[in-house]
């Protein structure tokens, strides 16, 4: 049966009243079960009904948990890194962190994906198909997860700094920016009639690693925030925006501002709430 992610404003007022009628709460979490519930989004729906939480999806404002990367403080530790916090916003959650890539890294990824740069593309918010927007004016390409072994060490060390399996992560994709070319403001995450459980459902967070210094423009901007990330060469900002009950945070809405100097280059990964692959990924050692 397919997993469920979120439930929606009918099941949370029918819980609610059913709860009044004296039901037992262990009953009603094994009803979520049946129904395609995860046993932890189960008990998670019940305890927040409980205390009076909204917990539905839409209509509701957003409830923030501290993502697993945020749980470590000034440091994160990969295998093969030491990556410092330069700057953290609780909400919605923002980090920016030094030193993910070195320059040779960035220098590679940006090689690797020349010649198979295409104009980039959204998700139509209506029909849920890939089309080209004057939104979003950047050229792109998508690496496949473990294209390589140079690809794989850069998949986990993402996993290990976000805590998150690789088989969420899309594959990762590689953008430049030309002159005065941008992203303006939108969400990542999908509309929620667009969520496919099939294949890893909702996105919860991104990945941007700057893989240059723009001379100047090409900031990440959050604009409810009043915050702007400035690229630097081999930093990245990580930002999450689902939360456990599936809700979505629109104070994470985000845009690229237009380059004015030089050109920009960006590695985006935008990772689910579960496996996107239906089979397992084949790993390079
Ligand atoms: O290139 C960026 O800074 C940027 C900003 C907002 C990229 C994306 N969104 C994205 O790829 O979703
Ligand atoms: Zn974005």
């Amino acid at each position: 049966m397919e997993k469920k992610t979120h439930i929606s404003v009918e099941l949370e007022n029918w819980i609610r009243n059913t709860l009044k009628t004296g039901v037992h709460p262990e009953a009603i979490v094994n009803g979520l079960i049946k129904k395609g519930y995860d046993t932890r989004l189960a008990y998670r729906i019940l305890l927040n009904i409980v205390a009076n939480h909204p917990v539905s999806a839409s209509n509701t404002s957003y409830q923030y948990e501290t993502p697993e990367l945020g749980i470590r403080e000034n440091v994160l530790y990969t295998s093969d890194r030491e990556i410092r916090v330069l700057m953290r916003n609780e909400k919605p959650y923002v980090l920016h962190l030094d030193n993910v890539l070195s320059s040779e890294e960035c220098d590679r990824l940006i090689s690797l994906s020349m010649g198979r740069l295409q104009p980039s593309k959204v998700v139509d918010p209506k029909t849920g198909i890939e089309r080209s927007t004057a939104g979003r004016t950047s050229h792109g390409m998508y690496f496949s997860l473990n294209e390589n072994s140079f690809l794989t060490t850069i998949e986990k060390r993402i996993a290990e700094i976000t805590n998150i399996p690789m088989e969420h992560g899309e594959g990762l994709q590689v953008l430049n920016y030309k002159n005065d070319q941008e992203y303006k403001p939108h969400f990542d995450y999908f509309p929620s009639s667009k969520v496919d459980p099939e294949k890893g459902g909702q996105r919860v967070g991104t990945l941007l690693i700057y893989l240059n210094d723009v001379p100047d423009g090409g900031q990440t901007i959050f604009p409810k925030l009043g915050l702007s990330i400035v690229p630097k060469k081999g930093t990245a900002v990580y930002f999450h925006y689902t939360n456990s009950l599936g809700q979505v945070d629109p104070m994470s809405l985000h845009s690229s501002s237009p380059v004015l100097k030089g050109e920009k280059w960006v590695a985006t990964k935008w990772i689910r709430q579960g496996n996107i692959y239906p089979k397992p990924v084949k790993v390079h050692s």
